[in-house]
């Protein structure tokens, strides 16, 4: 730990820095700063303390220098060509991906993927390691840095370590076809509390914990006992998480977005019903199912255009990776077998965009779209659901919502489908286009508040607030479940409260 370096209360490790490299006309080089709903996040709670973040700038060899972008300071951590490949490409998006997602593609399983895995969320570690302050806090994201938690406690045993999962957690059934399973779960077990995305995730994460590692668990916390005797407590609760209701729903009130929304609408034929569907072209995300139950629909004459048609928008993603290339194909051959079957010329059937939007442009989209699609197989959360729902401060559109989503669990009042079911995902489609305006308004209101109740600020707050109380002595523990017992005791036998009081007291006394 040189002491050159400054060092921070609060550390975020994640895959990527939130920043992207932009040239200039001129060839010069600076940051900008990328969007997204976790950075926003960040910016809430690092205006109040001194905050750091560690990623991958996002380009292959020697990182750049650490660099200050706003409030946050940027401390680059360096990754190989083979190490993309490997730890990024292969172990995280080939390997734990598939298997995160329930196997909707068989995952690939490869030692040396492995090895490059270790090493890059050892250097991570190392990173965090070096700029954290004396006692502070760690939040490690995601999937890619499961290792990250453990190796970080081991240099450095006074920080508080947090560890959020964005993915699902899987059902041990699947989890356990890991080569690496204990490595995995005794990597994330160096966190003092971890949050999921739904109560079922964090529960799996425990069952997995007492079933492959003997661990001792009790309700959401294990213990886990390092080699040396010494041992903590590690809590796991669902934290769901959100967007920035406030900041997408302001932009999307905005004149300009307004008149795009009408503008985009007109272009697109001016259609009775405009149906929208928005992910990163990923086979998780439900794309072909959608587009089969549109194309039936299509068949069976139940829509037609110009009066409906369908904008998906597939933003680029892992192009490297097999899988991924092989659903950019089908994709692209249904749209376009689609588009040859059921669109006149002038009208096509499905707008078929394999590229991204600034963000005023996607707001436009949702505030112009009468049936917004998400139909994902299995998803963590979801934030395009709740981003829909957030633009639509006119209470128009509903939104068909898949029950394999993490957002599911918060906006169950939408139109739920099963993406598996083709004929009921036709129905639901169906359901939301033809049901009055009213019910529409009033379940969107709901939906709506829902999201504004709970948006990325408070989520990255309630983060926080766990991370700050889970026990992180294993003694503190042994304490609750002391008093715990005695209030139990108590109960039981008909101690009145002042008994009770007197009994607590003489404990804490005998604690001292
Ligand atoms: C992982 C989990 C979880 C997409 N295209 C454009 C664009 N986007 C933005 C959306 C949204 C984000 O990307 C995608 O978020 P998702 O939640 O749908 O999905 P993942 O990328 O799979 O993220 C997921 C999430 O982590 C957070 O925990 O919800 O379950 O898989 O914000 O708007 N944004 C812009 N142009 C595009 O073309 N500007």
């Amino acid at each position: 730990m040189p002491a050159t370096h400054h060092q921070y209360d609060l550390v975020i490790a994640a895959n990527r820095l939130p920043v992207d490299r932009v040239v200039a006309a001129d060839g010069s080089v600076s940051w900008g700063r990328s969007p997204g709903g976790l950075v926003t996040a960040m910016d809430s709670v690092m205006r109040e303390r001194d905050g750091a973040w560690v990623g991958w700038a996002g380009e292959v060899g020697q990182a750049p220098e650490p660099f200050t972008e706003g409030t946050i300071h940027l401390r680059p951590v360096p990754l190989s060509a083979e190490e993309v490949r490997d730890y990024y490409e292969g172990f995280s998006n080939d390997t734990l991906w598939p298997i995160y997602h329930d196997v909707i593609v068989q995952a690939s399983f490869h030692r040396d993927w492995w090895r490059s895995y270790e090493r890059v969320n050892q250097r991570f570690a190392e990173a965090v390691a070096e700029v954290a302050a004396p006692g502070a806090t760690v939040w490690v994201h995601d999937y890619q840095l499961q290792l990250v938690p453990r190796m970080v406690r081991q240099l450095r045993p006074d920080v508080r370590i947090g560890w959020f999962d964005h993915i699902p957690f899987p059902p041990v059934e699947l989890f356990a076809q890991l080569p690496w399973r204990r490595a995995l779960l005794e990597g994330l077990l160096g966190a003092d509390f971890l949050g999921f995305q739904r109560v079922a995730d964090a529960r799996n994460f425990v069952r997995a914990c007492r079933q492959l590692l003997r661990a001792p668990t009790r309700k959401d916390t294990v213990t886990v006992t390092a080699p040396d005797g010494s041992s903590h407590t590690a809590r796991a609760s669902a934290i769901p998480i959100s967007i920035d209701f406030q900041g997408l729903e302001s932009l999307a009130k905005t004149p300009e977005v307004a008149s795009r929304a009408a503008e985009l609408r007109e272009q697109l034929g001016s259609p009775k019903v405009l149906m929208l569907g928005v992910d990163r072209l990923d086979y998780t995300k439900g794309i072909r199912h959608r587009l089969k139950a549109y194309e039936e629909l299509l068949r069976d004459g139940a829509i037609a255009p110009p009066d409906v048609t369908f904008v998906q928008v597939a933003t680029p993603s892992r192009e490297r990776v097999d899988s991924y290339r092989e659903l950019r194909s089908q994709v692209e051959h249904t749209v376009g077998r689609i588009n040859g079957e059921y669109a006149p010329i002038g009208s096509p059937a499905v707008y078929y965009q394999h590229h991204s939007y600034p963000q005023d442009e996607m707001a436009a989209l949702y505030l112009a779209a009468d049936v917004m699609l998400v139909t994902p197989l299995r998803d963590g959360m979801n934030l395009v659901a709740k981003e829909y729902v957030t633009a639509r401060h006119d209470l128009g559109g509903a939104l068909v919502l898949s029950e394999f989503t993490g957002a599911y669990h918060e906006l169950h009042q939408a139109f739920v489908c099963n993406p598996h079911d083709i004929e009921g995902l036709k129905q639901t489609i169906l359901k939301a286009i033809h049901t009055p305006d009213k019910d529409k308004v009033r379940i969107m209101r709901a939906l709506r508040r829902r999201v504004s109740d709970h948006d990325v600020a408070r989520w990255a707050a309630r983060f926080l607030d766990a991370l700050a109380s889970a026990p992180a002595r294993p003694e503190r523990q042994e304490q609750q479940d002391r008093v715990d017992e005695a209030s139990r005791t108590a109960r039981h036998a008909g101690e009145d409260l002042k008994e009770r009081e007197d009994r607590h007291r003489r404990l804490s006394e005998r604690r001292r």
